[in-house]
């Protein structure tokens, strides 16, 4: 009896010094209504997080607190076939991802990266703030994830290899290069007679050391953050397809939250994309020399025979086919005729 009463008193005194300290900060951080995780493929370097950190504060901010995002780069909770199973279960609430790889769930939304459709930025935000990605978005829609009206910016991929430079398409024959986890990309590399092998992001800078495979496609953007040039010696500007990051909701977990939350939340993240958008593109368009220096060596082959190559292998009309008549027109209305 006595000791427990003495261990008592000594507990509490003990609390009762520690409440003197963590009252006022206990009052002050009061937990959050609603704690939301996003998850992404990219490095923490990558405008897509930083401008993400920046629009978890403005909505913490706006929200008094009572709406917090954790925010997961890199590929911390998984690969990003993982992260789509995740966010359609509602393991995590917020995923951003390739339209081309959501394809695997939602066919429509590879369509933006048939290749050499988008000659530049302004065709591709015309088309994606407009009636194409309208379509996308519905789709999306229908296959039971909600996401948000702004599509964020991956960018034109290049093409990097350890082996040869592309000229032409014919050095893509028999090339061994890794591309994301879609069909689209499985069957464009095909359509170059490459040999594509479907790897996640996740597995790609040890897929390049360890030589798997000789080369990827990727922009400028992540070949500088993921340190890509460290594991490959060429880098080819094919500028070969546009892609972008859908920022897909879990639909539950969206709906839980009240809709004037609902309204700033969607709000900062689409302000968010059009940061982003913009710090990509200055990347883009800058990095050329930074990663010469770093001892990738650059050329710039000619859009045309990559493109009669692929118009004689037949994949604009193929994939016309899979699109239909009707998302078909959505894309040339955009880009001009591609068939
Ligand atoms: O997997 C890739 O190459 C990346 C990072 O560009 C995408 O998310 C499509």
């Amino acid at each position: 009896m006595s000791f427990s009463r003495r261990a008592l008193l000594k507990a509490s005194a003990a609390s009762a010094v520690l409440g003197g300290l963590g009252a006022p900060m206990v009052a002050r951080a009061q937990a959050a209504e609603f704690s939301y995780k996003y998850a992404n493929n990219l490095p923490d370097s990558h405008p897509m997080n930083t401008r993400a950190k920046e629009m978890a504060a403005a909505i913490k901010a706006e929200t008094n607190g009572r709406f917090e995002l954790q925010i997961f780069p890199n590929n911390q909770l998984g690969s990003d076939t993982d992260m789509l199973s995740q966010v359609r279960s509602g393991g995590i609430e917020f995923f951003t991802l390739s339209g081309l790889i959501l394809s695997t769930l939602v066919p429509a939304a590879s369509i933006n990266g048939i290749g050499f459709a988008f000659p530049d930025y302004d065709t591709v935000w015309k088309a994606m703030d407009g009636d194409l990605g309208a379509h996308v978005r519905g789709e999306i829609n229908k296959a039971g994830l909600e996401v948000m009206d702004k599509i964020w910016d991956n960018g034109f991929r290049q093409t990097t290899s350890s082996t040869r430079p592309i000229n032409g398409p014919d050095d893509f024959k028999g090339f061994k290069i890794r591309v994301p986890v879609s069909p689209l990309w499985t069957s464009m590399f095909k359509a170059f007679d490459a040999a594509p092998a479907s790897i996640n992001f996740s597995e790609v800078y040890s897929a390049l050391q360890t030589r798997v495979v000789e080369g990827q496609e990727n922009p400028l953007a992540i070949i500088s953050t993921a340190k890509l040039y460290e594991v490959q010696k060429y880098c080819s500007l094919t500028n070969h397809m546009w892609d972008g990051f859908w920022f897909l909701a879990n639909r539950r977990a969206w709906q839980a939250v009240p809709a004037d939350m609902r309204a700033i939340v969607a709000k900062h993240i689409n302000a968010a994309a059009v940061n982003e958008r913009a710090d990509v593109a200055k990347l883009n368009a800058n990095l050329q020399q930074e990663l010469a220096a770093k001892g990738l060596v650059f050329n710039q082959p000619a859009t045309a025979p990559f493109r009669d190559k692929l118009k004689s292998a037949g994949f604009y009309a193929e994939w016309k086919g899979k699109y239909g008549e009707q998302a078909w027109a959505l894309l040339e209305k955009a880009v001009g005729r591609l068939s």
